[in-house]
């Protein structure tokens, strides 16, 4: 008699045949042939399959099956399925619900973890952004994930990734939404001047040698606005409902953001800009991050960790800096808290 383990296995094992036959419909005959199960096992596998919320259609008697759909779930099997990285996601640890998957991809990384793998939750209770802020992470509707990269470059060039993520991130949500997206450093990303994501970056290194890095991505994909707590409604957003405000979906959509599809492109997209930015740093993807910026040519208030400044954003450098210009000279900021002076966005 097989046991919940063996029934899983044999579930994932139907899972992987049924979807890369997605036309066909297999009797359970050829399933059990196939899996080399009994067909009594069969049927339990296929109860463990809906259980899981995947689509499957069964005839009446229950003697062919077809695949139909996947749950929108963050699971290492939907996420791994045809995932296009070469190192990104090479392990990856999906949770229902944590305090912060940066929390729990450090303290893997500090046993050891390799370079890629991934954290990602579908709750956080305790999501952190910068400077001991909260990043919100209602269950089910955005992507909460932390990425475990061990790069060879020294520390001072950490600081870049969040651009470069961020960089990602605009890229691939500008393939839904085209012209809205824009990066507000060093770490939003703002959908029609609203934030839509942000990354947090935590590092642990020595004075001259990263022993890993942490690149946490919040992304809200299909919130409502009543999902986010009130003070943040001014000033946040979703894919979800920026598409809805720009008429690019109905009302009656009910699972608009293919979480696992966004979260693979991003994967993918990042890898690309990672492995430049080991080569190169900024230097290839600095015109478009420059043109990505809402920051740049605008007056903007910036809190660092011991000063506040007023100046004009004139650009971004290859460190990643921001360069403000006060009273006629070039300082440049490697972080920092940003406010917009000028009209228009915050
Ligand atoms: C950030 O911090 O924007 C970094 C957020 C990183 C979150 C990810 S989720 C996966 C990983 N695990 C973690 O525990 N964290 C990372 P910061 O720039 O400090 O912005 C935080 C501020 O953004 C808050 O003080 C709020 O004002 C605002 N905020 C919080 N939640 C938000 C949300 N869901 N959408 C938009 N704005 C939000």
């Amino acid at each position: 008699m097989a046991d919940r383990r063996d029934i899983e296995r044999l579930a994932d094992d139907i899972l992987l045949l049924i979807r890369t036959n997605e036309i066909q419909s297999f009797s359970r005959k050829s399933l059990a042939e196939e899996c080399s199960a009994k067909p009594s096992d069969i049927s339990k596998a296929l109860d463990q399959i809906e259980q899981w919320n995947y689509q499957i259609e069964r005839d009446d008697d229950g003697r062919t099956v077809r695949f139909l759909s996947a749950p929108d779930s963050l699971t290492a099997t939907e996420i791994s399925y045809k995932l296009q990285t070469e190192v990104l996601g090479r392990q990856i640890f999906s949770y229902q619900s944590v305090k912060s998957t940066n929390e729990i991809a450090m303290r893997m990384a500090e046993n050891g973890a390799v370079e890629g793998t991934i954290v990602t939750a579908e709750e956080q209770t305790s999501g952190r952004g910068r400077l001991g802020r909260e990043w919100h992470s209602p269950r089910g509707v955005g992507i909460y994930l932390s990425i475990i990269l061990r790069p060879l470059f020294p520390p001072d060039k950490a600081p870049g990734i969040s651009l470069v993520a961020a960089l990602a991130l605009a890229d691939v949500i500008s393939l839904y939404l085209p012209n809205m997206v824009k990066i507000k450093w060093p770490n939003d990303v703002l959908i029609n001047g609203r934030k839509t994501a942000g990354i947090l970056t935590e590092l642990a290194a020595d004075k001259d040698r990263i022993e890993h890095l942490i690149v946490g991505v919040g992304i809200n994909v299909n919130q409502e606005m009543n999902d986010f707590p009130s003070e943040l409604r001014p000033r946040a957003t979703s894919i979800r409902e920026a598409l809805r405000n720009n008429n690019l979906i109905g009302d009656q959509t009910d699972s608009t953001g293919d979480r696992v599809r966004l979260l693979q492109q991003f994967l993918a997209a990042f890898e690309n800009e990672y492995l430049q930015y080991k080569k190169t740093s900024l230097e290839s993807s600095l015109p478009r991050i420059r043109s990505y910026s809402s920051l740049i040519g605008r007056q903007v208030r910036l809190m660092s960790a011991n000063e506040q400044i007023e100046g004009k954003a004139v650009d971004i450098n290859l460190n990643g800096a921001l360069e403000v210009e006060i009273d006629g000279r070039l300082t440049s900021f490697s972080s920092g808290e940003v406010t917009v002076l000028s009209a228009g966005q915050t």
